[in-house]
Order: C-alpha cells, then structure tokens, then sequence
C-alpha cells in the first residue's frame, strides 16, 4: 500500500474552540474531503463518552454528578490516555486522525474556572502532539446566539469568555486560527487546504513526537 511505506504516517489534526464554534460540523466536512480524496482518515472526538471514563465524564457535564475540579479535569485526561496507543498506532499505519477537541480544551476548560494554569498541563504531558491545532475563533456572545447552547455545565457566556484568554495562552506554532463566525462552508474551504498541506508534510515522513 502506498500509504505504509516506511517513514509514511498519518496526520494528527486537532480542532479546537469554544463550545459552538463549529468543531463537529467541520470535522464531519473535512473527514468527507478527506474520504474523497483516498486518503486514510478516522474523525475522532473528546470526551469520548462511550469509555466507562467517558461515561462519568457525560454525566458531569449534563449536571447528573458533582465532582471535585481537579477531580474531573484528571478524568478528561485520562480520557485521552485510555486512547493513546491506539491513536499512536493508527498514525503509524498511516490513517489521519481529525479529533475534536483535546489537551488544549483541557488546560483552558480547567484553567478558566480557576484551576492552576501549570497544574492543568501536566497530566497531558506524553500525549501525542498534534501535527496541527486549527482553532475556530468565535466571539463568545456570537456561539451562544448558536443551536443547542445553554445545555451542558460549561455553555455559560462568563465561563466561555475566560476559556477564550485561556485558549490565547495555550497558541504555539502548531496552531491556525480560523475566524468561525464565517459561513459554514467559507470556513470549510479554509480548513480544507490547510489540513490538506498537513497531510501531504506527515506523509512525507515528518516524526511523530510527544
Ligand atoms: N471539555 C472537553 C473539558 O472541559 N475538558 C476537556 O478535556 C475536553 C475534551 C463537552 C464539553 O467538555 C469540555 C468542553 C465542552 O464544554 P463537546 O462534547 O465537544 O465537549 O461539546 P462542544 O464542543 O460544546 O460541542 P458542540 O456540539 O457544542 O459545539 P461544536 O462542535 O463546536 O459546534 P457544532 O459543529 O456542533 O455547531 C453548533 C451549532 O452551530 C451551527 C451548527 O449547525 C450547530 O447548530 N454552526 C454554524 N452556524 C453558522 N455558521 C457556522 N459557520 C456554523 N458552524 C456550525
Ligand atoms: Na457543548
């Protein structure tokens, strides 16, 4: 396969941004273009919510369980290690991965509601670092005015404007930002080749690291 050549491996694509930012319907699109080019792709997401961790997880969030801040942000990260291996493996036989969400939501999420910014990072350390973080900006008030908001425990305008600071903190050289309040399918067309120049460096042999 062509795909498997040795030093060939798949993309690491992450999407990030406030709740409503438009991260699900994206990564559904990009997942099709993807497909549609030939090119081996899998969308996944966190919290994965069909782990038993997941579970406790979709519980808190839907305010059915109390659990302690520091409690629940180790959950959403071992969340992400439950998984690890598998998403390592996946790589290195060449699939691409489009997750929605990951450790970024973690720290910004936890940081937010006041949790030590530093003390966030560290359970997401040896996790494997994204080829690419594709954040989709979106003024807080604008994602509310969105479908379905106002839901789950953190859909609070206050509480989204501070996990807005803390995404700002978290930006490095990996990152891209996308102005999300765009047309559905202008932000689409933006990502696109953005994700398309990704998975052509990875194939090319770009190492995968932590
Ligand atoms: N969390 C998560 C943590 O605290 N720590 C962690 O470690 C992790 C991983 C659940 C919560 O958990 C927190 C963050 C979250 O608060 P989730 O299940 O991923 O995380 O929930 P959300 O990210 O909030 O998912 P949403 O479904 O709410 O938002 P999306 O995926 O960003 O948005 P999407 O695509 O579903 O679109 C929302 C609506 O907007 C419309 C869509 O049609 C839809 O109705 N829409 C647009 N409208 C106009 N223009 C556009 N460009 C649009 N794009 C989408
Ligand atoms: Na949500």
């Amino acid at each position: 396969e062509n795909n498997q050549r040795s030093g060939s491996r798949g993309a690491l694509i992450v999407l990030e941004g406030l709740d409503r930012s438009g991260k699900t319907s994206q990564s559904c699109r990009l997942l099709s273009y993807l497909e549609g080019l030939g090119h081996p792709v899998e969308s996944w997401r966190f919290p994965d919510r069909n782990t038993g961790v997941g579970q406790m997880i979709s519980a808190y969030l839907a305010n059915k369980s109390q659990l302690d801040d520091h409690a629940i942000h180790l959950l959403f990260s071992a969340n992400r290690w439950e998984k690890r291996s598998l998403m390592e493996s996946k790589l290195r036989s060449g699939t691409t991965l489009i997750v929605d969400r990951y450790s970024f939501s973690g720290v910004a999420f936890s940081s937010a509601k006041g949790l030590d910014f530093e003390w966030c990072k560290a359970p997401e350390m040896g996790l494997l670092a994204p080829d690419l973080v594709l954040y989709l900006e979106i003024p807080p008030e604008k994602a509310a005015e969105r479908g379905g908001y106002g839901g789950e425990r953190y859909e609070q305008l206050e509480l989204q404007k501070k996990v807005a600071r803390s995404y700002q903190m978290l930006y490095d050289a990996s990152w891209k930002a996308i102005d999300a309040s765009l047309p559905i399918e202008d932000v689409e067309k933006q990502l696109r080749e953005m994700v398309l120049d990704c998975v052509t460096t990875c194939q090319k042999g770009k190492a995968l690291s932590n």
